[in-house]
């Protein structure tokens, strides 16, 4: 329904991205689509290179008028950083005779982690550039664009997307489940959207002890989503069910290396009788208001989804990430040039880049539950979509409402 593919290097002109099946009708906000993109570039840990830009992304075609069109809508996101590569990532060959005074010299030390050494066996280039340039994170500047057209196809529908980082190393928030609103809280500026400032100065000094020791870190987020109707996604194939596509999602971001849904893997260590939410009536009139067919779940550590399918109450999709791989303390590796034993390659890089993947795990479950949304209610127009909710809307009231009926009479 919903798909897009970006192009671009780290240090190349830009990326690019193309989104399409957006549906027609959607008045695009195009400041919220740069706060997406400027939170992408912030927290606590960043390198150098985010000083450097400014992202922003130019829309190219899909939009007149400030509405979408129903036709793919095509991004660019320039890098600020290209007149420092011009002559290093140049799209024709320079002449023989041209001056390679800017030219940065070859790559041959590949960063232990990181995409270099299979990567120039796989594609059989011998300068790790070629790699590098592709497998860098900055790519994820383009995902975030298409998130955020997909986060505001989702908010037509009074659906909220927001995330947290709940762990840098190993400082850990202590609580078990944070809540929508106490996230939705935290100012955009906070260093490392941590909800609990205590531990946040805690994951700061973590971070300052590693840059010191030319070292990195990783962590854990949680992305949060309200307001989801029951059913996105399906039981009935293994390639419907929303959680394998949210975990390919997220685990598609680089560094990614689990995802979580609900309690997580913290599930396999418990009984069934602490993991599963129980099924029971409102206790009050006001309960029931804002559930789906009349039941309370009283808590959630499914995360929002049963069967594969969204059930009503919160997603929440966590995504573990590793440390990066660029050490400015390097790691043992072989230059591939001379074939002799030396340390890998310092590329400019980030200490820790956590607050910042929460941002791309929120564009990339931006994009996949927009994807089942309109699997479930789709449409051409926003107005035919509208249609179609109502409509489903109805159904499930006039089944309750006969539910009710069966057990008054
Ligand atoms: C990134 C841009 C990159 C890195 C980082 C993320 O820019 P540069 O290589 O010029 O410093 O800062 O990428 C990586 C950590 C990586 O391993 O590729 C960005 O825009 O997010």
């Amino acid at each position: 329904m919903l798909r897009f593919l970006t192009a671009g290097e780290s240090h190349g002109r830009g990326l690019v991205v193309i989104l399409e099946g957006v549906p027609a009708g959607l008045a695009l906000d195009f400041d919220a689509i740069t706060a997406q993109m400027r939170r992408r570039q912030g927290g606590y840990g960043r390198g150098r290179r985010m000083a450097i830009e400014s992202d922003r992304a130019a829309i190219l075609s899909g939009v007149r008028d400030g509405q979408t069109l129903g036709g793919p809508i095509a991004m660019q996101v320039n890098n600020k950083d290209w007149p420092n590569w011009e002559q290093t990532m140049p799209v024709e060959s320079p002449p023989p005779d041209a001056p390679a005074a800017n030219r940065k010299p070859p790559v041959s030390r590949p960063r232990p982690g990181h995409a270099d050494l299979a990567g120039t066996i796989k594609y059989a280039r011998s300068d790790l550039r070629d790699i590098l340039e592709r497998a860098s994170a900055r790519e994820t500047a383009a995902r975030v664009a298409a998130g955020a057209v997909a986060r505001q196809l989702l908010e037509a529908f009074a659906i909220d997307i927001t995330s947290h980082v709940i762990a840098i190393g190993g400082v850990t928030l202590d609580a078990p489940t944070v809540a929508f609103e106490t996230v939705r809280a935290l100012p955009m500026d906070a260093p490392l959207q941590c909800v609990d400032p205590d531990t946040e100065h805690e994951m700061i000094a973590a971070i300052d002890a590693a840059r010191d020791a030319g070292d990195t870190l990783g962590g854990t987020f949680e992305v949060i989503v309200r307001g989801l109707p029951v059913g996105l996604g399906s039981y009935v194939q293994w390639d419907r069910k929303l959680d394998g596509r949210l975990a390919q999602a997220v685990m598609s971001i680089p560094a990614i290396k689990a995802v979580g849904i609900g309690r997580g893997p913290a599930a396999a260590a418990l009984p069934g009788s602490q993991v599963h939410d129980e099924i029971v009536l409102p206790s009050k009139p006001d309960d029931a208001a804002p559930r789906p067919f009349g039941v309370v779940r009283p808590t959630n550590n499914a995360g929002g989804l049963e069967g594969g399918m969204t059930n009503g109450e919160d997603l929440r999709v966590s995504g573990y990430m590793k440390p990066i791989s660029t050490l400015m303390k390097p790691l043992r590796s072989v230059d591939l040039a001379t074939m002799t034993e030396a340390e890998a390659t310092v590329e400019r890089s980030d200490v820790c880049a956590v607050p910042a993947a929460a941002v791309v795990a929120e564009a990339m479950v931006s994009l996949v539950v927009a994807d089942a949304f309109l699997e479930k209610f789709g449409g051409d127009s926003v107005e035919e979509i509208t249609r179609h909710v109502a409509a489903s809307a109805t159904l499930t009231r006039t089944r309750l409402d006969a539910a009710a009926g069966t057990a008054t009479s």
